[in-house]
């Protein structure tokens, strides 16, 4: 150990600050939990006509519950670690484009969200929630961006009150967290070396959780299938 320190400050010395604060960085070891998750059912997408707004929302809504990629992969589900403290956190962004909440589904730290609106219409965020207070605000067309304040940790489901198919998912995670891409992977990163509970969230198939081992500076794989209800 006093060797190692002895020839880390040597180093520092004579390469400079840059690297000797990287080498404090890895020395805190976080890790990756890359997380596959599968569903073996059909994808569920409902279609509706829509007779409101259509020069920007288009004709037919498409409501896709579950969307089933290559593979199998699962996309839209929330892989998070709600024992790892200390997630960096990233600016919370959803957007109302479209007439869908894009993305679809967002995961992030308690803290502030930035609710845009690209549509050049009105929309009326509605919230449901528990711990968290309902918001449930006009935002005229020319209020391009808002931003709510979402401190505690849970699902939040966001409508809109004048387009009644637009659905999306706040996933408010105490730990990091990550929403699993049309493959149906999700990379958490920054996750302190250790064990750790590792939590998938769906909107229609539920939740499941594995236990990872997470070494510093490693990629640790876990694969999940949900099960349809
Ligand atoms: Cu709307």
């Amino acid at each position: 150990m006093r060797k190692s320190l002895t020839a880390g400050i040597a180093l520092a010395s004579v390469t400079g600050a840059a690297l000797w604060f990287v080498s404090i960085a890895g020395a805190q070891g976080g890790g990756t939990i890359e997380a596959d998750v599968k569903y073996n059912g059909a994808p569920v997408v409902e279609k509706l006509k829509v007779n409101k707004d259509t020069e920007k929302c288009g004709t037919e809504a498409v409501i896709e519950k579950v969307v089933v990629g290559g593979n199998k992969g699962l996309a839209y589900a929330v892989v998070s670690v709600p024992g790892a403290k200390g997630a960096t956190k990233t600016k919370a962004v959803i957007d109302q484009k479209g007439c869908k909440f894009v993305p679809h589904v967002v995961a992030m730290q308690p803290g502030e969200i930035e609710i845009k609106n690209s549509d050049d219409i009105l929309h009326n965020i509605h919230t449901y929630s528990t711990a968290n207070s309902s918001i449930n605000k006009a935002q005229p067309k020319f209020k391009k961006t808002m931003t709510e304040k979402l401190d505690k940790p849970e699902v939040v489901k966001f409508t809109c009150d004048v387009h009644s198919w637009m659905l999306g998912w706040v996933a408010v995670t105490p730990g990091p967290a990550a929403v699993t891409d049309t493959n149906g992977v999700a990379k958490v990163e920054n996750v302190p070396a250790g064990k750790h509970k590792v939590e998938v969230w769906h909107e229609t198939l539920g939740k499941q959780e594995k236990e990872v081992e997470v070494k510093a500076g490693q990629v640790t794989k876990v694969s999940f299938e949900m099960k349809g209800k």
